[in-house]
């Protein structure tokens, strides 16, 4: 059984301000979900008769949808009206959220989620280790077979209801042997309990599947998406899948991407491939949620004109509008991979008939580890804000019809290995379901709920995640550079690492300068994916925003940016001062030592000394590196070892 976990945000309340709840009827599993929790978030009201109760939950109809709720002020107690028991649910949460934060002078509240799909995607594998992993092993695998830690999944749906999650994908899209296996009876039996659980706090399962799985299991010949046979495979394993979970969610694809199998393998495209799932799948209610994660990952460096940013508009642009209506294609936010600084993916742009959803990374592959601090919800406001500019609803929140993020949790105490990573779990969810929170609310929220400060240290807590990011940006990536980072794990400084090797992700520094041109003017044509007015800006250095620069142009050291600093001063500059921000968080977290409890303190202090170390070496070999290959100095005359 699960060791004593860090029930992180979820507060069990003893306001005293309630005396007594009614509880709603127990006839759905979330209904039971409502009637089991209650007493765990409202520790001291007891339950009482109706008419007595100073919590009451109260059905409506119209105005709410399938998930939103209304809690206002009664009789000196509160009532939470929804037209669902899910709506219940979050609304039992909210409840929660505002006493536990002391924000109950907001009240009245009515809450309807903005986006459809609030998903967590797993990249967990089955012998208990997950991709891409900082907070230990999967909570739902080891050593090959299920972990069957029932309670301590209980505990992590509660966590994600909370926020308002809704959907989860329960294995790793890059999908092994063993994992193939997963649409067979006997691990559908195990998966069918995790989807129990999960039912009960109104969240659907998905499974990721593996494209070959045809000719990996099934002993066909083929995985031709328009081979007859293969698409009656198909639709037997969904039948297989449904009998034994039949509200399951359907299954994500990643195809064609890294090495995997997909429907190029056999000459067909993307819409071939997704199409067949989806109607396999369809009769049972299932969707296929498809990645545009696809690339050449075999390229040369010298091959200037392959760009591996283009290859997703490449490949699915001519697709719009092609596909089944429960195809849902999934997109990262930016063009190459979940680095600290890109453009947002100008596929969205060029999808009108298709229905999308968002991808974003909450655990921290290029952003740190979750050793580094690195508050996420800053990078993900800007992809939901950021207006294309094209015809029609150019802002990518109101064209997406979901979020999908990949999570971070694991079997450590504290979920997330890092205690602060934990804002970056419940800002996904938080922001998901309400678009508008700024990412200073959310870490206000977050603060309140997990940590007991003054409100002086709450604040400073509160700046540092407010700045996180920006300064993991100045001592890794100048100018969305990109890329530097050790081959493999993504944690360190490694400049030339990936300068000459397959994956198509080049700086191209030389003597004279660095940046990867990706105009129409003298590189690989990239900004005219955008819209013309996106197009314009991207494309002229005048207009071309600083921190996309390197992105999408190649530019001498000397080029002077709308700073008014050179490219080179920049650079140093930029580094110089990440590394000393970062020795302020430090001292500032020790200054808190007193207002946290001692296992927190020491996980947080031993991660900020990593953080120091590893941000000195940042500064360090980028200042070396762009000083040997611009012979300029830096104009502070600082140390930059030669
Ligand atoms: C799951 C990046 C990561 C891979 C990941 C892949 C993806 O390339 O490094 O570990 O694979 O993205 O999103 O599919």
């Amino acid at each position: 059984m699960s060791e004593m976990r860090d029930r992180c945000w979820i507060k069990a309340l003893k306001t005293g301000e309630t005396g007594s709840y009614c509880l709603p009827e127990e006839k759905t599993a979330v209904a039971k979900t409502i009637r089991e929790d209650m007493p765990l978030l409202f520790q001291n009201i007891k339950e009482a008769p109706a008419s007595e109760a100073a919590l009451v939950f109260e059905k409506v109809s119209g105005g709410l949808g399938e998930e939103g709720y209304r809690i206002e002020k009664k009789d000196g107690g509160y009532r939470v009206s929804a037209e669902t028991e899910q709506g219940w649910l979050y609304g039992m949460f909210g409840l929660n959220r505002i006493l536990g934060s002391g924000k109950t002078a907001e009240l009245p509240v009515t809450e309807i989620p903005e986006q459809k799909l609030r998903m967590i995607d797993h990249w967990d594998n089955f012998d208990g280790s997950i991709e891409r992993g900082y907070a230990g092993e999967s909570i739902f695998y080891r050593d090959n077979e299920f972990r069957k830690d029932y309670g301590l999944v209980r505990e992590y749906a509660r966590l994600l209801a909370s926020v308002g999650v809704n959907a989860l994908s329960i294995n790793n899209v890059n999908v092994h042997r063993l994992e193939t296996r997963f649409l067979e009876e006997d691990n559908l039996l195990e998966i069918k309990k995790l989807a129990d659980i999960f039912r009960a706090y109104g969240i659907q399962v998905y499974l990721c599947i593996n494209f070959a799985a045809p000719i990996s299991v099934g002993g066909l010949s083929t995985g031709d998406p328009l081979d007859p046979e293969v698409a009656a495979w198909w639709k037997n394993a969904f039948r297989r899948v449904y009998d034994i979970i039949p509200d399951f969610g359907g299954v994500l694809v990643k195809a064609d991407s890294e090495g995997g199998a997909g429907p190029f393998s056999y000459g067909r495209d993307h819409k071939d491939g997704a199409n067949m799932l989806a109607r396999a799948i369809k009769d049972f209610g299932g969707t296929v949620i498809w990645r545009c994660f696809v690339y050449n990952c075999t390229q040369k460096y010298w091959q200037r004109e392959i760009d591996r940013a283009r290859a997703a508009c490449d490949i699915f642009s001519d697709l719009d509008g092609k596909f089944e209506e429960n195809v849902i294609l999934q997109i990262k936010n930016g063009p190459i991979d979940f680095q600290i600084r890109e453009p947002i993916s100008p596929l969205f742009g060029r999808l009108k008939h298709t229905r999308q959803v968002l991808e974003v990374q909450i655990t921290q592959e290029y952003t740190g580890h979750q050793k580094d601090l690195c508050y996420l919800i800053p990078m993900w406001k800007e992809a939901l804000d950021f207006d294309l500019k094209c015809e029609g609803e150019g802002v990518i929140k109101n064209r997406i019809s979901g979020i999908a993020g990949v999570g971070n949790v694991g079997m450590d105490s504290n979920w997330t290995g890092n205690k602060l990573a934990q804002a970056n779990l419940y800002g996904f969810g938080r922001l998901c379901w309400k678009n508008g929170l700024t990412s200073g609310e959310i870490a206000e929220e977050w603060i309140a709920l997990s940590m007991d400060l003054s409100e002086t240290n709450a604040k400073a807590l509160e700046r540092m995640l407010l700045t996180s990011r920006e300064v993991y940006e100045e001592y890794t990536c100048p100018l969305s550079v990109g890329f530097m980072c050790k081959p493999g794990n993504h944690y360190g400084v490694d400049i030339d690492g990936y300068e000459y090797d397959r994956w198509g992700t080049y700086h191209y520094a030389d003597r004279d300068g660095v940046g990867r041109d990706r105009t129409v003017a003298s590189g690989t044509g990239y900004t005219r994916l955008y819209s013309d007015a996106r197009y314009e800006e991207y494309e002229s250095l005048e207009t071309c925003p600083d921190e996309l620069l390197l992105f999408l142009h190649h530019v001498p050291y000397t080029h002077v940016l709308h700073s008014g600093k050179t490219v080179i001063q920049h650079i140093y500059d930029s580094h110089f001062q990440g590394v000393e921000k970062v020795e302020e968080y430090l001292e500032g977290w020790k200054s808190m030592k007193a207002e946290v409890d001692e296992a927190t303190y020491k996980n947080v202090e031993e991660r900020l000394l990593l953080q120091v170390e590893n941000a000195q070496n940042w500064r360090d070999q980028i200042n070396t590196y762009f000083y040997r290959k611009s012979g300029i100095d830096d104009e502070k005359g600082r140390e930059i070892y030669k």
